[in-house]
Formats: C-alpha cells, structure tokens, sequence
C-alpha cells in the first residue's frame, strides 16, 4: 500500500507526518485518532455506514481541555497509507480487515479485547502483524468522545514486523497517546488482559453492575474458582507465564477496582442488546481447553448464563 512518492511529507510534531487507516471508529478508535490527528499524522478512518459520521467531531481530553477536530472517514481504502489499526470488536476483525487484506504491505495492528481473531484473516508471510491491548478508557457519545481515563498501549510483532519498524512506530504512538510499550512476547499481555476480561466482563453483564462491585465478598468464591482455572488454562498456553493464582487474583482486582465506577463493555452489550466478544473472551480459553483436554467447569457456566439470558 504504501506508495512513497504518494506521502505526506508535512512535518508532525515529532517528526514526518505519517497517514494511518483506523478500521473500527468506537471509542478506542476515535481515541487515537484523535490523538495521531493531534500529533499533526493524517488519519483516515474507514467506514461502513451508510451516512458517513460528521467530520467535525469534539474531542475532551484527559484534562479535561474540548478540541475540535476535523476526521476524514471514508467508505474506501485510501492509497498512501503507512500503518493500519484495526480497532474493531473482536468478531468484526475478520469481515472489517479481509476486503483489505491483499492490498496491504504496511504494519496492521490489531487493538480490541479478547483473542483469536487472527486466526481467522487469510493473512500471508509477507503481511506484518502487530497485536496490542490498552487499558486507556474513552466513552463515546454521539460526535464526542471523552477520554475518561489514562492508561497504557502494549504493542508486539505477531509476525515479520522488523523490531526497528516495530520501535518506530512505537515512539510515533507513544508521542501522539502515551504511554506505548513493546513487549517481546505479546501473548503474554494480551493472555494476562484476556484473564482480567474473563473474570470482570461476564460477571458485570450478568449482573448488571459496575466493574467495582466485584470486591464485594458474595462474589469472592466464585471469582477464586475461575482464576484457579485461568490460572490453569494460560500456564499451558505461556510457558513462561509469570503469575501465580494469587498474583493473578491480584491483578484481576486491581483492575477492577480502577475501573470501580465503569460499566464493563460487556455489561454495556447486554445492557444495549448488542452482540458481546464472549467468544473471544471466555469462548477462546473454552476452544483452548478442548485441545488441552481440561475442562474449564465455570467458565463454560458463565457462557451458559450469559446465553440463556440473550
Ligand atoms: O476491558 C475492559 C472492558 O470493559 O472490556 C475492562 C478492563 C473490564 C474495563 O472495563
């Protein structure tokens, strides 16, 4: 795709402008747009709709500061792209990225919750992959988005993404929404947000509460019972993954207790009766633990509910 004597070569503020196709404009999408559109980068954000969205769309940062800014969406790939960013739900990566997928010689980064997506684009040696997670939070109402809450973004090559291309997009990132890590073995954080999500989304779709309620003691049995599990399940798919079952309990609990006052985005699905990521949450260690021959008693439970109750 990228197309050299095509670029922009304007200068951002931390160096060469860059243009980057987002896929997927919710929340997180429209978080780094607006953020690369800040640090003076070209975005491009692909649509299906219909009715393209506004291209004036307000942006109130983390300090509370309301920008406005003027994003291109587009219906059609553009020509001249350097990265692509796939910000989409889990289950619509595959549908999203595929038309694409054969015209694109630049970085993809995959971005959302839950794992295995991958495993379903027809991607090829000579693509790039990069596969990341984020604990930023933004909250999109209409044409704002507010960026609710500061977090990190962990990139890692998923396959032949050269490190120096990997470290070069990491500080371009990092300048435009800090803060952005590499990490040498990806799997390992993204397996470590998908233990979090396994506990903390299903639990708060179920019960319709908010991400802090699961300190309460009531929900305690039920959570050591799915972190023995996990802890269980990912020791086999990380060998060296470095938690323990009471580190991980930490970790789960610490984040939902930064996150108390959030509703989950899977409580928020059940809530709006849209389609949740279950099965690239739970439903991805399930599929696992067929192949592995363990059977994961509680978080098949938790499926089950969430099911009878849709
Ligand atoms: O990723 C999240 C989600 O809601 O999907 C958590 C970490 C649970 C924060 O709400």
């Amino acid at each position: 795709m990228t197309n050299p004597s095509k670029q922009n070569h304007s200068v951002s503020r931390h160096g060469i402008s860059k243009h980057i196709v987002i896929i997927g404009h919710g929340a997180i999408g429209l978080l780094w747009a607006h953020s690369l559109v800040t640090a003076g980068h070209q975005v491009t954000l692909l649509s299906h709709r219909d009715t393209l969205p506004d291209s004036r769309q307000q942006f109130i940062t983390n300090d509370g500061k309301t920008v406005t800014n003027n994003l291109t969406f587009s219906h059609d790939f553009p020509e001249a792209v350097d990265l692509v960013l796939v910000t989409t739900k889990a289950y619509q990566v595959h549908s999203a990225l595929s038309p694409h997928l054969k015209h694109i010689s630049v970085p993809i980064i995959l971005l959302h919750n839950g794992m295995g997506a991958v495993d379903s684009l027809a991607i090829d040696h000579k693509h790039q992959v990069v596969l990341a997670t984020t604990t930023h939070g933004a909250l999109k109402n209409n044409d704002t988005l507010t960026h609710t809450g500061l977090g990190n973004t962990i990139i890692g090559n998923y396959q032949n993404t050269d490190e120096s291309v990997l470290q070069q997009w990491q500080q371009r990132l990092h300048h435009a929404l800090a803060s952005v890590e590499i990490h040498s073995n990806i799997k390992q954080p993204l397996l470590l947000k998908l233990a979090i999500n396994c506990v903390i989304n299903p639990l708060t779709a179920i019960h319709q509460c908010k991400n802090g309620e699961l300190l309460n003691e009531s929900f305690q049995p039920q959570i050591d019972k799915l972190t023995a599990e996990l802890q269980q399940i990912i020791s086999k798919l990380d060998d060296d993954w470095p938690h323990d079952e009471i580190s991980l309990k930490k970790m789960i609990m610490a984040v939902a207790k930064a996150t108390a006052n959030n509703y989950s985005s899977m409580a928020q699905d059940v809530k709006y009766q849209r389609r949740t990521e279950i099965d690239f949450i739970n439903g991805y260690l399930i599929s696992k633990s067929h192949q592995l021959g363990i059977n994961l008693i509680e978080n098949n439970e938790l499926v089950a509910t969430l099911a009878a109750g849709s």
